[in-house]
């Protein structure tokens, strides 16, 4: 697919510490050690609607991680999908009476203007499912001779499924528990009471043609591509085994995430799948998460033909810490509307304090786990000083802008 179009970055002067993020497999903070390219896959979306501020969240957050990197002179391969096949495009489709090609093509164009507008970094390849599924079909058929998959015992429908056990390390990712695993299994997509499967935990990897339902002709016969198989075949051809990053938000730990490394080690032979699994915490409304399926949602493209600007929308998701459940309200935005127009009346000076001090901090708080609450307090600091008068140097406001353009991706005008 066609990826969007990227901006050019200031260069800041200095060097950032490390950047150190949460791992959910380890459950601790450590070092991303990326070699002289970063390699980063995160979870894209399903284009039956148009991006929330839960997704804008989430791609915002890894934008700040692709950021970092950069700015430490890393080159970075990052890697995003597009579900263009799945449940619940074809059931928007059915209800709407739509296509579910046209209306995927349609939210996808939206989804890349919406990050464009948001100065969200392109990834280097931007890839739909139904693209890949010849890549796809060929993980399954090595899954299937290696034994690490089945077909269901169904003389109808022998779809494929995956052994989650053959690994011998399913559960390393997520550490639920086997309960908490069998919950959100059912209700994440998975089919735990499907007859025919060897283990109700067992996920799909392709789904035997229906009757009026889209399929693929393959050498698995014809059908399509089950969720989890889809993001594990697209990232470990890209990126290859052991990349430094996979992303998405925190709905994905499990069993998207799990399964994705599960079918990528299983058909390998390597372990781990991501050195790093990093998850955004959800954007709520009213006191539930922002979801599709609820259809509590703000959308992106709503708040820009609103005349709101991008750098607001950053500032508003970005006051939050990323791993934090958080709710989006109006006074949020407000609040990030006020701090913009500060920030752009100080930056706007002809002189301010010395920047290099706060341009540390504001690198020491984004390599510290992306602490995006305290990185913005660092610069309010700098704001105050330098509205109050205080500050003499003539190279200060421009150091800053182009500090928070790079790191942080709002423009000051
Ligand atoms: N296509 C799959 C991933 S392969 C998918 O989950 N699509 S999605 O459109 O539902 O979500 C796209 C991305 O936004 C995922 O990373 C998901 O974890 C994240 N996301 C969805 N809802 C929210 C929310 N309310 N807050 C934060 N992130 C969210
Ligand atoms: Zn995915």
């Amino acid at each position: 697919m066609r990826t969007w179009s990227s901006v050019t970055l200031p260069r800041v002067p200095g060097t950032p510490p490390p950047l150190r993020l949460y791992d959910t497999a380890t459950g601790r903070l450590r070092p991303t050690a990326p070699g002289r390219t970063a390699r980063m896959y995160v979870c894209g979306i399903t284009p039956y609607d148009a991006t929330h501020l839960g997704h804008a969240a989430t791609y915002l957050a890894f934008d700040l991680v692709h950021r970092a990197w950069l700015d430490a002179g890393i080159d970075v391969h990052y890697v995003q999908n597009v579900t263009d096949i799945d449940e619940p495009l074809l059931e928007r489709a059915e209800r709407d009476q739509d296509d579910w090609i046209v209306l995927g093509l349609r939210e996808t164009a939206l989804f890349r203007e919406d990050m464009e507008a948001l100065r969200v970094l392109p990834p280097r390849h931007f890839v739909g499912a139904v693209e890949s599924i010849p890549e796809i079909v060929e993980v399954i058929a090595k899954l299937l001779a290696d034994g690490a998959a089945y077909r269901a015992e169904d003389p109808e429908y022998a779809d494929i499924y995956f052994d989650h056990t053959v690994t011998g390390k399913f559960g390393y990712e997520s550490n639920y528990d086997h309960e908490t695993m069998a919950r959100l299994f059912a209700e994440r997509g998975g089919d735990p009471d499907r007859p025919g499967k060897h283990d109700p935990l067992d996920a799909l990897l392709w789904r035997c043609a229906r009757p009026g339902e889209p399929s693929w002709e393959s050498e698995l016969g014809p059908g399509r591509p089950g969720w989890h198989i889809e993001c594990s075949a697209i990232a470990v051809n890209r990126l290859g085994m052991t990349f430094d990053v996979q992303g998405g938000g925190s709905d994905l730990i499990f069993p998207h995430h799990e399964f994705s490394a599960a079918h990528a080690e299983a058909q390998t032979g390597v372990h781990p799948f991501a050195r790093h699994y990093v998850h955004a915490g959800m954007i709520g409304l009213d006191g539930e998460k922002m979801s599709k399926s609820r259809g509590n949602l703000v959308f992106v493209s709503r708040l820009r033909a609103d005349g709101v600007d991008p750098s607001t929308i950053r500032l508003a998701l970005f006051s939050g810490h990323y791993r934090t459940d958080r709710a989006w309200t109006a006074a949020l935005l407000s609040e990030a509307e006020a701090r913009l127009s500060r920030w752009q009346e100080a930056a706007s000076l002809p002189a301010g304090p010395a920047a290099e001090p706060t341009v540390v901090r504001l690198r020491e708080h984004l390599a510290d786990d992306l602490d995006t609450p305290r990185a913005l307090a660092a610069l309010d600091a700098w704001v105050a000083d330098a509205l109050r008068r205080d500050g003499t140097d003539p190279a200060a406001p421009a150091l800053i802008r182009s500090a928070v353009d790079a790191l942080l991706g709002i423009v000051l005008q």
